[in-house]
């Protein structure tokens, strides 16, 4: 597609999923697409007093949306998940245009969001607390969950749309009002989510400014994080923005849900299967460019298999189509932007300088002009050096040699972020032991599969400088709801608790 093409069909998008035309010639924000680096268009940037105003009517719409039963909030989601399956071909297209996925992944993308959507509209239904057993006689404790606030939502490029979803679909049942600030490189993605959720608020009749999108730049994630409207912020992102956004949440008491950086590894080890393992690797860590916070950066290879493993897998990069992620056989498509590639190639000189030899890859491709091509990258290190221990966002693979298990544990939890990890391994002492209490310290621990492409049905998040939030699946809906316990008399009697006498 031609630089005209893709901006006149980003046009065609944006109007065909309900975002109208949100251009403006003079807007301060620029929409690009990293397939050509080209401009799609310019739009208007919001302010602070605008993020006041969007809280505001946030808040507003919270007071009447809590009371709303759970179940009926649960339609509005339910809404949400038939309009994306509806359009799930054009936003997909629009992630991989914005984004510069490959196709399968922009859909797979949107896939995740119907599925979190489905999730969602059954936990309306299951939003329980406990009942505990109490001291006293004739008297009962319970626990029940209760709406929060307004819940404000800061996204990464990297995933436009679905990290907007888990969190919007699991606030929206918990009866939370959201408001979204998106990365400034993916707008448009960000505008038309929520022209769908309009649409679907339309249909039920959902109160307005329950949800809504601020566009702007960093003043604009200031005034959410500070706003003390916003009792639980949950950003996605570099540790650097986490570092930046935790301590002043912090500093009105504000909750954070942190879901930042990721350096992921997976152990190889003698009875891994290779041909499993091959695969697993080279999905993690090349597919979305490597641009996942999940992708696999640091293969811990056992000596005996470190050969025969490093071969086969510069063999299969060696097959790796480059290019135009709109291509249907592209499966490497391009970096978001030109710092990208500087740090890609600044990543790949520092570990040969650290004594890295450097096996496939690792310098520019031809792509499409304009956009960011880097050919994938595998370096084998002597050892686990800084830059090794740092997340370079990008497709580049480390390769770390081990002789005993636990020497592979410690190299693999030797890193500050904690978000991801894999073994393969057909020793079953080996898998339970990596999965244990003494084994992968990430919140993700993978046993024959790779790092990156989690369900939705799991919590999703890590540990350490990975932030501790976790997202998604299982019981993470928690976050977004207020927890009360409730000691109910139905006695005639007042006995206190600890036995304690009062007059
Ligand atoms: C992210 O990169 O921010 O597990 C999220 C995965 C995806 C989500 C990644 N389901 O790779």
């Amino acid at each position: 597609m031609s630089t005209l093409d893709l901006s006149t069909r980003t046009r065609e998008i944006l109007s065909a999923l309900g975002a109208g035309d949100p251009f403006t010639d003079d807007g301060a924000l620029v929409a690009r697409s990293p397939i050509d680096g080209s401009e799609l268009g310019r739009l208007a940037a919001q302010s602070p007093d605008d993020v006041a105003a969007a809280v505001g009517a946030a808040q507003t719409a919270f007071e009447a949306w809590r009371v709303v039963p759970a179940p009926v909030r649960g339609h509005l989601v339910r809404e949400l998940g038939e309009l994306l399956r509806e359009h799930k071909e054009l936003l997909g297209e629009l992630v991989s245009i914005e984004a510069g996925k490959i196709r399968s992944e922009g859909l797979g993308e949107v896939q995740e969001m119907i599925d979190i959507c489905e999730f969602a509209v059954g936990l309306s239904r299951q939003l329980h607390g406990l009942t505990i057993a109490s001291e006293r006689p004739g008297h009962r404790m319970m626990e029940q969950w209760h709406p929060l606030g307004v819940v404000g939502v800061i996204s990464a490029f990297n995933f436009p749309v679905a990290v907007w979803s888990w969190n919007a679909a699991l606030a929206l049942v918990a009866g939370d009002a959201v408001v979204w600030k998106p990365s400034e490189k993916t707008l448009l993605t960000a505008l038309a989510c929520q022209a769908l959720l309009d649409e679907a608020a339309r249909r039920v009749g959902a109160p307005a400014g329950l949800a809504s999108v601020v566009v702007g730049d960093a003043a604009v994630g200031e005034a959410l994080v500070d706003d003390p409207r916003v009792p639980l912020v949950s950003a996605t992102g570099s540790t650097r923005m986490g570092k930046l956004v935790a301590p002043r949440v912090a500093a009105r008491l504000g909750r954070c849900l942190l879901e930042l950086g990721g350096n992921n590894a997976a152990i190889v080890a003698p009875s891994a299967d290779l041909d499993l393992a091959v695969r697993g690797i080279v999905f993690s860590a090349v597919g979305t460019a490597g641009q996942r916070c999940t992708s696999l950066r640091r293969v811990i290879v056992h000596e005996s298999v470190h050969d025969e493993l490093v071969a086969r897998l510069s063999k299969a990069y060696g097959t790796l189509s480059i290019g135009s992620p709109l291509d249907a056989a592209t499966l490497v498509g391009p970096l978001v932007d030109d710092a990208a590639t500087d740090g890609f190639l600044a990543a790949v000189a520092q570990a040969q300088a650290d004594g890295g030899h450097l096996v496939t890859g690792g310098g520019r491709a031809d792509g499409v002009a304009g956009g960011q091509y880097v050919v994938p990258a595998i370096v084998d290190m002597p050892a686990q050096t800084d830059i090794v221990k740092q997340e370079t966002f990008a497709p580049l693979l480390y390769v770390l040699t081990y002789r005993d298990l636990d020497e592979a544990i410690a190299l693999h939890n030797e890193v500050a972020q904690g978000l991801s990890s894999a073994i393969f391994t057909l020793d079953v002492r080996e898998a339970e032991t990596f999965t244990s209490a003494t084994g992968s310290d990430c919140g993700i621990a993978n046993v024959n599969i790779g790092t990156s492409g989690a369900e939705i049905g799991g919590a999703f998040g890590g540990e350490k400088e990975t932030g501790g939030g976790r997202e998604s699946g299982s019981d993470a809906w928690k976050a977004y709801m207020r927890r009360t316990t409730n000691t109910i008399n139905y006695s005639t009697e007042l006995p206190l608790a600890q036995g304690v006498e009062f007059g």
